[in-house]
């Protein structure tokens, strides 16, 4: 594998998993691959989970890992070519990159939707930008349209807790104060839709996410009856995608937080969601605290879902 952007770049699913659940056993067998090895992880935005379990994939591989914050400490980036920069940023991306690819051997970037410009998001500019530019193998760490090491980190969790061969997994929509982006719902659509589940969609209208990602998923307006027989719940929120609305907060009805109410007509399901998650806005204290919530093994295994995509990077150089 040369670069990471979505499930397409793991080829079979199930090997890929396997394989994840096979590194889980034994994390320190493949310190060789990475040694004199350089990582590089750039950050446009925050994080907590990305940022530590990265860097601990690549020191259980036993490469040397160097983090930069862009907006903590580096020249602010102009992005668009052809601009006069006589305004407040003083170095353009287009050097930038290719100074950073000179540092390293493989570089993560985590560069969220802006909601500025939609075909810039949708074109994943800052991500392609990074694979013309660098000349280094390239990670996605959550960029414009998907956080597929989230994803699949998700899919190695369900594969550990499944009761039967063919779960049936919920996705749905839930109330958040600030407009986030599609790229966790739309990796976590691209991964079910490929992987042995029943995937159901759920969200108010007006919240239909790229018909790219949900394929032939079948999509339910009505929470409760989406919730009916689930063995997993996946909670998220996001943004309106659809024109004219994109990037836009539409509702704010709190009947869809996830709580005991929706959760008692499922078939005693897991909760699940990929953190952060501001409580009783998402879900209930009370679900996110219950036996059933796997969030934290979920966060857990990010650190395999990196060092499989690694381990694999290593493997082409
Ligand atoms: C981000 C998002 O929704 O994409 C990162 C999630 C992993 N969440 C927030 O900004 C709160
Ligand atoms: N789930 C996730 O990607 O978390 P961070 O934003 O903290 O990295």
């Amino acid at each position: 594998m040369r670069h990471f952007t979505n499930v397409k770049d793991l080829g079979n699913l199930n090997e890929a998993v396997h394989e994840a659940l096979r590194i889980k056993q034994d994390r320190y067998a493949f310190q060789h691959l990475g040694k004199n090895k350089t990582l590089m992880m750039v950050f446009f935005n925050s994080s907590l989970r990305t940022r530590l379990s990265t860097q601990k994939a690549g020191m259980n591989l036993g490469m040397n890992t160097m983090v930069l914050d862009i907006n903590q400490g580096a020249w602010k980036l102009e992005t668009e070519r052809g601009v006069i920069m006589d305004g407040d940023k003083p170095e353009h991306i287009l050097e930038a990159i290719p100074v950073m690819g000179s540092y390293c051997d493989v570089i993560g970037v985590r560069s969220f939707a802006r909601f500025e410009d939609k075909s810039f998001d949708d074109q994943e500019t800052i991500l392609n930008q990074f694979i013309q530019h660098s000349g280094k193998p390239v990670f996605s760490m959550e960029a414009a349209t998907g956080h597929p090491l989230q994803s699949f980190a998700d899919l190695i969790t369900i594969e550990e807790y499944k009761k039967k061969d063919r779960p049936k997994v919920v996705l749905t929509w839930a109330p958040h104060p600030r407009a986030l982006p599609q790229a966790v719902p739309n990796s976590f659509a691209d991964f079910m839709n490929e992987a042995d589940v029943d995937f159901v969609i759920t969200h108010p209208y007006g919240y239909e996410l790229n018909k790219r990602f949900v394929r032939d998923a079948v999509v339910e307006y009505d929470q409760m009856k989406a919730f009916e027989g689930a063995d997993f719940i996946y909670a998220k929120n996001w943004a309106a995608y659809q024109d004219p609305n994109y990037g836009k907060i539409l509702c704010e009805d709190r009947s869809w937080t996830v709580s005991s109410k929706q959760m008692s007509v499922t078939n005693d399901a897991y909760f699940m969601h990929c953190l952060p998650v501001r409580r009783n806005m998402i879900v209930s204290d009370d679900v996110i605290e219950s036996t059933n919530s796997l969030v934290i093994p979920e966060a857990a295994n990010r650190e395999i879902s990196a060092q499989t995509v690694l381990k694999r990077i290593l493997e082409s150089l």
